[in-house]
């Protein structure tokens, strides 16, 4: 019974939520009878100064995405509507929680403090309904507050720059959504982009490089085009101001010891080499050049610190600690006499010395340090905060020892992965984080007793740049990633639904196209599954979408009489060599949908049964041998889980196609993928065997490889003409050759289609 009833009142909950529109969901939302209508003197009444400045920020957003112009006053202007704000820091809700009243004559925002009021206002704003010349707002009363208190987002821009102008859009966004901290990265070894006046060459120099990459970081491809920019202090003053306006506070984030070949670029005696000239960075990636520690890198760095934390007043400085090669300090012998005078362990002991030393100075002015997970190595800092990216093991040991840390993992948050299949999306480093991953993340590691869960503040999104060069790619990238990250960390576990949250998103997206901001539409995309048939020759296919979403229109191309079939998708359907080419499009509400092209190629292994003899790793395994003869060919971009390759580490391609009927066998190609910096390599030799009965096979052809393409189609011709089962082995290269990234080690063997002519 009591179950039941609980039952009754999560459904009921989630009823009212449906009913409105609000990312993220609101705690508790009790609709009343009636409206209330918005009128040419309506206006908002901040009775105290935040308040009021909090409808200030309101009236912006208001005339953007409302056409709706409304007027401020801090005193009661007779008889007009009003909406009343005012703070009130003994409301019954956590930090930054708001009540709000509405009815059919007024609305009453109570906010508890730290944007309460601003989060209230953002709250009916995306309740307003517009129809004809009537605005208007649902009655009902709302009672709501964040499960967490650090709501972050992150942008990189040294490996691009973004003018302050977007930094004041992407600082719009994070507000909307009731985000409330930006995490500013304004130093890396492709740029520094924030004077110091101390030291005028970190932007005269520091700001600008000589050309970038073009293409995927394993195309090794530049241009060289002078790019730079950076941030003038009064302009940083400026984006502070407009920040705190929106209760957002800003990390500055100052990269040490490693990502700082801008930094040597401008200031070369601060690296352990001498005699050399470091040059800001073109390209990605980590660079062994990093800062020496000794007494002038120091005061340098105590001097930048002094005037950043000048200009921010963030309780928290971000320190960077990520990625430290420690070749250079092994090299030196100024960092090897320290090592032995501090009696640390090693170079990780002089990385902890460098973060520590570092952290007693910003202590020392009142403030403390973030930095990456990389900072729990060889010691942690006395009071830091740790930025868990490398998984969640970061936060759980920095909680395990009382340190504060925010989560950041790489497979939740890092926005600068893919969010669709690869072949549907613009250029990205790799990965796949897509929107309902997002949604689903948890910021508390399981492996946390509820004391130490106490110490993961948050989570935070990044948006690192390398493959990121315009502010619509930035909005692409946020959008609508972020709407998904800031419902998991302010909406309450009862209140999260994923399907609830994808029809909230639909009017979002729709408030997004009012202003022009660029979204992804990749939750569109559809994906598919092909699978064996029941007949011969022929082929499933299955696709996959969210039906929240429309239903999805099919078309099927006949390439023998170039006739088209058009149908509402149901239920998997049937393909065969005559109709190949098959296009799928969301029917929905929202406009451009991505359209998935499937093209197979038919050959005499297509959709007959296959066995392996060895399995291929799990991260590469795709469907399983099937992959091979799905009619499917793999494109040359490894990294989405999707892919349609079968990566083997170190060992053999043995394969046993069953054709299912004796037939003429002329040729066997497989495809095989080389990536060197990957450690990919084509295999060293195939060698293929016919049977008629599965028992007795005859060798039928053997060949060396040595080819060089991204995508080798290694073809071997049979000398055996008939045969009904083909056993195809691929050798693995065995060993990276001397020279190459990963030398001696195991080489991956990355299979795809086998095609029998
Ligand atoms: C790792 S996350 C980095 C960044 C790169 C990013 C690309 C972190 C602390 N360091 O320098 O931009 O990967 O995803």
């Amino acid at each position: 019974m009591k179950k039941w009833l609980g039952l009754v009142f999560i459904l009921m909950g989630l009823s009212a939520i449906a009913q409105n529109k609000i990312i993220p969901a609101p705690l508790s939302v009790k609709p009343a009878p009636g409206y209330f209508t918005f009128d040419p003197t309506t206006y908002f009444l901040g009775n105290d100064q935040v308040a009021y400045k909090d409808g200030y920020v309101i009236k912006d957003f208001l005339i953007k995405y409302y056409n709706l112009p409304l007027k401020t006053a801090t005193k009661s202007i007779g008889v007009g509507k009003h909406i009343a704000l005012k703070y009130d820091s003994t409301l019954a809700v956590a930090d930054g929680g708001y009540h709000i009243l509405i009815s059919p004559e007024n609305i009453t925002i109570t906010g508890k403090n730290n944007g309460g009021v601003l989060y209230g206002l953002l709250s009916i704003m995306q309740l307003i309904e517009k129809t004809g010349n009537t605005v208007q707002i649902p009655c009902g009363e709302i009672t709501d507050y964040p499960q967490f208190q650090y709501r972050g987002m992150h942008l990189d821009c040294s490996r691009h720059f973004f003018d302050i102008a977007f930094i004041k859009k992407y600082i719009d966004y994070l507000a909307m959504y009731k985000m409330n901290t930006f995490h500013w990265h304004l130093t890396d070894d492709q740029g520094w982009r924030i004077e110091i006046k101390q030291y005028p060459k970190l932007t005269e120099i520091g700001a600008w490089r000589d050309g970038t990459m073009v293409g995927h970081y394993r195309d090794q491809q530049y241009d060289n085009v002078r790019y730079g920019g950076f941030y003038t202090q009064k302009e940083i003053k400026e984006i502070v101001r407009y920040a705190t306006d929106r209760h957002i506070t800003i990390i500055p984030e100052i990269e040490m010891p490693g990502h700082c070949m801008a930094a040597l670029a401008a200031y070369p005696e601060l690296g352990c080499v001498k005699d050399t000239t470091y040059q800001v960075a073109k390209g990605w990636g980590v660079f062994e050049d990093v800062f020496c520690p000794n007494d002038s890198t120091f005061i340098f760095l105590e001097n930048v610190l002094d005037e950043v934390m000048a200009l921010f007043p963030s309780p928290y400085i971000h320190v960077g600690g990520d990625e430290v090669e420690k070749i250079r300090w092994k090299n030196c012998s100024h960092c090897q006499q320290l090592i032995k005078e501090k009696g640390l362990v090693n170079e990780h002991g002089l990385q902890s010395y460098f973060i520590q030393r570092i952290e007693k100075y910003v202590n020392s002015k009142g403030r403390s340090i973030i930095g990456w997970d990389e900072i729990l190595e060889g010691g942690l800092a006395q009071n830091a905060t740790i930025m868990s990216w490398r998984g969640e093991e970061g936060a759980v040991l920095a909680a395990q020892q009382k340190h504060y840390a925010i989560m950041t993992p790489g497979s939740h948050c890092y926005f600068d992965y893919y969010q669709g299949a690869p072949q549907l999306e613009p250029l990205a480093i790799g990965g796949f984080v897509p929107l309902d991953k997002v949604y689903g993340f948890n910021p508390i590691p399981a492996s946390l007793t509820p004391e130490q869960a106490t110490y993961i503040l948050g989570a935070q999104a990044n948006i690192w740049t390398e493959y990121i060069n315009f502010p619509e790619q930035v909005e692409y990238m946020l959008l609508p990633r972020m709407l998904a990250l800031s419902e998991v960390l302010w909406t309450s576990k009862e209140n999260k639904n994923y399907d609830d949250f994808l029809s909230r998103l639909l009017f979002h997206f729709q408030l997004l196209d009012k202003t022009n901001t660029n979204y992804a539409k990749s939750i569109y995309q559809i994906n598919y599954k092909v699978t064996p048939a029941s007949e011969l020759n022929k082929l499933n296919i299955t696709l996959l979408s969210n039906p929240q979403l429309g239903k999805i229109d099919v078309q099927t191309i006949n390439v023998l009489n170039g006739s088209k079939n058009n149908f509402t998708y149901e239920n998997p359907f049937t393909v065969s060599a005559e109709t190949p080419y098959i296009s799928a499009q969301l029917n929905g509400s929202i406009k451009n949908t991505p359209t998935t092209q499937i093209k197979l190629k038919f050959n005499k292994a297509t959709g007959k049964s296959i066995t392996l003899k060895n399995e291929p790793s799990k991260k590469y395994s795709a469907d399983g041998g099937f992959t091979l003869i799905n009619g499917v060919e793999a494109t040359v971009n490894p990294s989405w889980n999707g892919s349609e390759w079968l990566g083997f580490l170190g060992t053999d391609l043995q394969a046993i196609i069953d054709l299912g009927e004796i037939d003429s066998i002329h040729s066997v190609t497989i495809g095989c993928l080389y990536d060197k910096l990957s450690w990919i390599y084509p295999a060293e030799s195939v060698q293929i065997w016919v049977s008629t009965n599965g028992k007795n096979y005859e060798q039928a052809g053997k060949i060396k490889y040595n080819g060089d393409q991204k995508r080798n189609a290694i073809t071997i011709s049979s000398t055996v003409k008939t045969g009904r089962y083909i056993k195809i082995e691929a050798i693995n290269l065995g060993t990276i050759p001397s020279g190459n990234p990963g030398a001696g080690s195991k080489p991956w063997l990355f299979i795809d289609e086998i095609s029998v002519e």
